[in-house]
């Protein structure tokens, strides 16, 4: 089955007890056994529920994985991941990445043991640096948020085998539209559904997607005892923006390409964010691994004004001045003070996070209404 396809039908079937098309929201905590422990395959909302069963059916096909896991939130996705690990562990992990996924790694999970290492990983060679008989996991993200560096899975794949370590890469700014990382031999792939999969801002929402049968029923397990789990409205809400995942990744792709090119020639704007610049350092490797470039684009400003940022976002009218990204609007971010406040001011700077520095989540509105927004906001400073 093709990819656009399976966002469509890919592990799904009419529900077999009316034949719905749709799954039914099953808004129920519990099932009826006719004895004990003899059931339909349902007993207790946490475990399961059909309604999210038919959303991680669908998450595996779309990935080319063959178990799907949702949680309540990409951050719990994220969390039910290290929770494989055990004190004295060891993780190395992208050096930029979403602050909260930063936050959660250095202020929950190192006070349990588990050690990490940030590394710039644009070049492969400085994960080598740090792996040792405890490394464990190494955590990609790629695209990363929100510098839109670009690390090749293959790469790491390759080293992650060498070293007998497990390979996690988060996918959320890629979506399985533009790349699969499964297919170059990742163990696990995460997701924030919140974003592109559900792609509406409606939903709060994570993913995790493995082909392994044990290391899906360890995560099964996991997903169960700790319960982060999300409810059948929120199940149904991300299966339903499945269905257009295709149509829309080609539309914030276009208009992702406008933007940063309009930027680019921007008297104002300092630099530009985008992995499909030629001249993006990883735009070879963007290119091989991707199937387009993306809709997320970061920009500073001329002179690295932090004032001249905020009056931009506050002056922004199509773009939504808001956390988050992925979703059909577009939306504006000032990542300094907003997503990525919890990273220290002296390692953000050296990823790039400066004070200028702005994100922009490129819906798919008409590119004329969107680069007329940024001219008229750049003019203001
Ligand atoms: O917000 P949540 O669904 O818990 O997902 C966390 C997360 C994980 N990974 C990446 C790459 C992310 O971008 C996020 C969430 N990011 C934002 C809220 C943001 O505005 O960047």
């Amino acid at each position: 089955m093709e990819f656009n396809t399976k966002v469509i039908h890919g592990g799904q079937k009419p529900d077999p007890s009316t034949g719905a098309v749709m799954p039914p929201i099953y808004q129920t905590s519990t099932y009826v056994q006719s004895s004990p422990g003899v059931h339909k395959g349902f007993e207790y909302s946490r475990t399961g529920n059909p309604t999210r069963t038919a959303l991680e059916n669908s998450l595996a096909s779309i990935e080319n994985g063959n178990f799907g896991l949702a949680f309540g939130s990409g951050l719990a996705a994220i969390d039910a991941v290290m929770k494989l690990l055990a004190p004295g562990d060891e993780v190395i992990s992208t050096n930029d990445l979403y602050g909260g996924t930063f936050r959660l790694f250095s202020s929950v999970f190192k006070k349990f043991g588990i050690k990490f290492h940030f590394v710039g990983m644009e070049n492969v060679d400085n994960i080598e640096e740090c792996i040792n008989e405890k490394t464990k996991i190494i955590w990609v993200e790629t695209p990363t948020n929100p510098m839109l560096n670009i690390i090749d899975i293959k790469k790491v794949q390759a080293l992650s085998e060498k070293y007998n370590t497990m390979l996690v890469v988060d996918n959320t700014f890629a979506t399985p539209y533009l790349q699969k990382p499964l297919d170059y031999g990742a163990d696990i792939v995460m997701h924030s559904a919140t974003k592109y999969l559900g792609g509406h801002s409606d939903v709060v929402m994570g993913a995790l997607v493995v082909k392994d049968k044990e290391l899906a029923d360890k995560l099964y397990f996991i997903q169960n005892a700790s319960g982060a789990v999300c409810g059948p409205m929120d199940s149904f809400l991300v299966l339903r923006g499945i269905k257009t995942l295709h149509v829309r990744m080609q539309r914030h792709c276009e208009n992702g390409a406008a933007v940063a090119h309009y930027l680019r020639s921007h008297p104002k704007v300092g630099k530009v964010y985008w992995p499909g610049f030629e001249d993006h350092p990883n735009h070879h490797i963007a290119k091989s691994q991707m199937l387009d470039f993306g809709g997320m684009v970061s920009f500073s400003l001329k002179g690295d004004k932090y004032q001249d940022a905020i009056k931009i976002l506050e002056n922004l009218k199509v773009f939504t001045l808001a956390e988050s990204l992925g979703g059909v609007e577009s939306l504006s971010g000032h990542p300094s003070s907003m997503t990525h406040a919890s990273i220290p001011k002296e390692a953000r700077e050296k990823t790039g996070v400066i004070d200028s520095l702005i994100r922009l989540s490129v819906g798919i509105e008409a590119e004329a209404d969107l680069l007329r927004d940024l001219e008229n906001a750049l003019e203001l400073v």
